[in-house]
């Protein structure tokens, strides 16, 4: 019977076997397919209780028996995690991305990118957690990446070098250290560097969750020209609390601020930390300015400021997140997990995830930045916080 029944395990698709790269994904196996007696089945037990003839004749027809993975998809109290908090040291990433330089000339590669892959997911689906993919980017002096168009939405978040920028739907977005660019689904952007050193940024995007949908794809387009040099962070919404008087009726769901300045953001944080209790964490979202709503439908964006000394235990909550650092250095300990972290250095933690962070320093402040999935979790009706 054992046999009959190893042979009996549903074939995996020849073509999900053999294409490399994201295609080398298998659904099947994102949850454990029932092979024998396992403590996450229900009463009823597992596949080794039924007939043999039963189980091959549906497995024939392509049906499976829900009972015996019922626990196994939906577990009681907390979900299955196979995301592990990680680190990816910039110490690492940056020398391999320079050489990437050399070894995969932009007007090839499109996009020179080295990808953070989470271990616990598989690293070939270029997941950092289920949903977020993040890359980090080199655009070397006087190179452009093409211009194109798709349906997952990106954010740039800038790591080190002057003079780069991307282009959004004709609008000019220059990037200094920090600064957090939108890219919306199905805007046109391309990128540009004007400067004299390699310029690095984070690339944040929801592949993990368009690609699932079997609905990733893109468009390449003619290069842009620039119709709007003034970017709206400098422009229309300058200043927080103060907005264009037309923008108090939005019309319809929109992205009228693509650049969030680091500038402003890191004294939005300073000035917040003032009057933020010792034992609470100091942080700010991201948000659209006309709809006070976070900026975009699928991930979250947000900053935090760790006071000199400050050591705080994050509210549980039921989002997974990728953390960036800004500035500073510290800890942090992700469901027991401890990653010293510095400089630009980026970690992810899984949904549910006990996460503790801690500034190095007595004397400096650092500055973290958090990529999450709560927006996209909210809509769908589970998002969750614990105490
Ligand atoms: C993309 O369009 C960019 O525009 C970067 O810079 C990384 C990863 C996957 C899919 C599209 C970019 C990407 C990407």
């Amino acid at each position: 019977r054992g046999a009959a029944r190893q042979a009996a395990t549903p074939a995996k698709s020849p073509a999900a076997t053999k294409l490399p790269g994201l295609s080398a994904r298998e659904p099947q196996t994102h949850f454990p397919l029932p092979k024998g007696p396992s403590i996450m089945s229900t009463a009823l037990g597992t596949v080794a209780d039924l007939p043999a003839d039963y189980y091959d004749g549906l497995v024939g027809h392509n049906l499976l028996p829900l009972w015996p993975s019922l626990r196994a998809v939906l577990p009681y109290g907390k979900p299955t995690r196979n995301t592990r908090p990680t680190l990816w040291k910039y110490s690492d990433v940056r020398p391999a991305l320079l050489r990437a330089g050399d070894l995969a000339p932009i007007e090839k590669a499109e996009r020179r990118v080295l990808v953070l892959c989470n271990p616990g997911l598989g690293l070939e689906n270029m997941q950092a957690t289920p949903s977020i993919y993040v890359g980090l980017q080199l655009i070397l002096p006087g190179e452009t990446a093409p211009n194109h168009k798709h349906t997952p939405m990106a954010v740039r978040f800038v790591i080190e070098g002057e003079g780069g920028y991307t282009v959004v739907q004709g609008e000019k977005l220059p990037m200094a250290k920090g600064d957090l660019i939108l890219t919306p689904p199905g805007m046109w952007h391309q990128h540009g560097h004007e400067g004299t050193e390699p310029v690095v940024w984070l690339d944040a995007l929801d592949l993990p969750i368009v690609y699932g949908l079997e609905a990733s794809y893109c468009i390449e387009g003619a290069p842009q020209s620039v119709s709007d040099p003034h970017n709206a962070s400098t422009v229309r919404f300058r200043q927080g609390g103060v907005i264009p008087y037309a923008s108090l009726a939005p019309k319809r769901a929109d992205y009228p601020l693509l650049r969030y300045p680091w500038k402003e953001v890191r004294q939005t944080l300073s000035g917040l930390a003032a009057v933020t209790p010792r034992e609470e964490l100091v942080h700010v979202a991201y948000v659209n300015p006309e709809t006070g709503q976070e900026c975009m439908a699928t991930l979250g964006f947000s900053a935090m400021m760790l006071r000199p000394g400050e050591e705080v235990r994050m509210k549980r909550r039921s989002a997974s997140a990728v953390f960036h650092v800004v500035e500073g250095s510290g800890a942090a300990t992700v469901d027991g997990i401890a990653m010293p972290f510095a400089e630009s250095d980026t970690f992810a933690s899984p949904t549910h995830a006990e996460i503790r962070l801690s500034n190095a320093s007595g004397k400096a402040p650092a500055f973290l930045f958090m990529v999450d999935d709560a927006p996209l979790q909210r809509k769908l009706g589970f998002y969750e916080t614990f105490e």
